[in-house]
């Protein structure tokens, strides 16, 4: 199988287009009490039994907070533009308030600087999901405080280290936060209520708001923004209770963070059918959320099927699956950024997370994982074909750098494009990250006349996916 050529149909890139890979700290990181760490939801939550598909947890991961060093090279080596990673609170402030923690503060003052000497731009997240478990001990994201704890974080990071990160951003996927760490609970820390995970996503949006004011009016230089993880919703049927489903879908997933982000009001269809579950509101929370950002980054791996009848069997539709049996669908980006990019008054988009977990064999040094770089490939050519519609993109980062602790899936599920042997800790590219490394080569040797994003001429036809030779 010859992946697809990306950028086939693009005449220029947008001058400033970053391409880069990502991680998070949870799943990297390992040295889970190390150098004065406090504990997070996650390392509490992977000690209940059963949670955990293989029982293991973020104690070791990959080990980076040792092996820093040797990854940023290989970061280096594949030749992009940005890492995407992100700081662990407990890390640098262990009881989420309070004493901040020098030894962990130092890491990523080290790593930051270790990228800038690398030539790569950090891309810099605060919240991937791992709140000091002491703030969850009172209340959680469920409570206000936490709010602005976050925003003293906020400002305590950037103080240390806005003046070298090219962003930040506040929150990733506030969406999974919260409905699987509180609806379904099936994600740390493991609560199931829909009323607490609606408060809980409104105090993440809130805290957002917040903590991009404050930076503002610190001074801090980074563009700033949030990440949300979103799918196109589609109806299973023409039937008229699926397509009515279909709109509620779209609103909690989508319209519940666009809406107040860029509109400042909750949908009120949603609103509605939240009933006695809809968050407490306070005067000037929805302004504050709505405060301009730099950037917006968008997560996406697969669209949603939505069926009144129940949960729908991703088997049924036919298309390739990946290893967390989610549909591999690139049409699905190009929709959802269109759609986004019509229905709101977007600032430049990134993708932030894009790639799949596939079944890897490692065999004689090598895994020659064809169908994750087809999935790269192919989303990157539905990018473009947003790009062409119109859609101001500005970057676009896989998922992940390395194979790492997928949450609730363990180490089970490998997204990397570099394989970890997690007994050795050794390192190998995949065929998935040779293939990237060359089209960023050859991309950047194209790219002859820099041009700014604004005056680019974007070829009409959408690009076009190559398959065979
Ligand atoms: O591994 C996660 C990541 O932490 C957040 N976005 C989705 C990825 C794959 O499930």
């Amino acid at each position: 199988m010859t992946p697809v050529n990306p950028l086939k149909n693009i005449k220029k890139f947008p001058d400033n287009f970053v391409w880069g890979v990502a991680t998070s700290a949870f799943q990297i990181e390992g040295a889970a009490a190390e150098d004065g760490k406090g504990p997070s939801i996650w390392d509490t939550f992977c000690r209940l039994p059963g949670v955990i598909a293989d029982g293991s947890n973020g104690d070791d991961a990959c080990q980076h907070y040792r092996m820093w060093e040797q990854d940023l090279d290989l970061i280096a080596d594949l030749g992009v533009d940005a890492y995407r990673f992100s700081v662990s609170w407990p890390r640098v402030r262990p009881g989420g308030a309070g004493k901040w923690n020098q030894h962990g503060l130092d890491f990523y003052e080290k790593l930051v600087d270790g990228l800038l000497v690398r030539g790569i731009q950090p891309y810099l997240t605060l919240n991937h999901w791992d709140l000091p478990d002491e703030l969850q001990q009172q209340g959680g994201w469920a409570h206000r405080d936490t709010v602005h704890r976050f925003v003293e974080y906020a400002r305590g990071m950037a103080k240390r280290l806005g003046d070298r990160v090219a962003s930040i951003t506040t929150h990733n996927e506030p969406w999974v936060m919260a409905m699987l760490g509180h609806e379904s609970g099936i994600f740390a820390p493991g609560i199931k209520d829909r009323g607490t995970a609606m408060q809980v996503s409104h105090h993440l949006l809130l805290s957002h708001g917040l903590a991009v004011q404050a930076l503002r009016a610190d001074g801090v230089s980074s563009k700033l923004g949030i990440v949300l993880n979103l799918s196109p919703m589609q109806p299973a049927s023409a039937a008229q209770a699926d397509i009515d489903k279909t709109r509620i879908e779209d609103g909690c997933l989508l319209r519940w963070y666009m809406d107040p982000l860029f509109k400042a009001a909750y949908p009120a269809d949603v609103m509605e059918y939240l009933g006695k579950d809809a968050p407490a509101i306070a005067a000037g929370d929805m302004h504050a959320i709505a405060e301009p950002i730099d950037f917006l980054g968008v997560n996406y791996y697969t669209r949603g099927v939505v069926s009144a009848q129940g949960a729908w069997d991703s088997k049924s539709s036919g298309l390739e699956l990946t290893d967390m049996g989610w549909e591999v669908y690139p049409e699905g980006l190009t929709e959802l950024l269109v759609r986004m990019n019509r229905d709101y008054e977007l600032p430049p988009l990134y993708i932030t997370e894009n790639g799949g977990a596939f079944k890897d064999r490692f065999e004689d040094g090598r895994v020659h994982d064809v169908r994750r770089t087809d999935y790269i490939a192919r989303h990157i050519a539905a990018m473009v074909d947003a790009m062409n519609q119109g859609v101001r993109m500005e970057g676009y980062m896989v998922w992940s750098l390395m194979d790492n602790f997928e949450w609730a899936s363990g180490y089970e599920k490998r997204f990397g494009i570099v394989h970890v042997d997690y007994h050795t800790q050794v390192r190998t590219l995949k065929d998935s990250a040779l293939w990237y490394r060359e089209f960023l080569r050859k991309h950047k040797a194209e790219r002859k006349t820099p041009a700014k994003a604004d005056q680019i001429a974007w070829a009409n036809e959408p690009a076009t996916v190559l398959t065979g030779a």
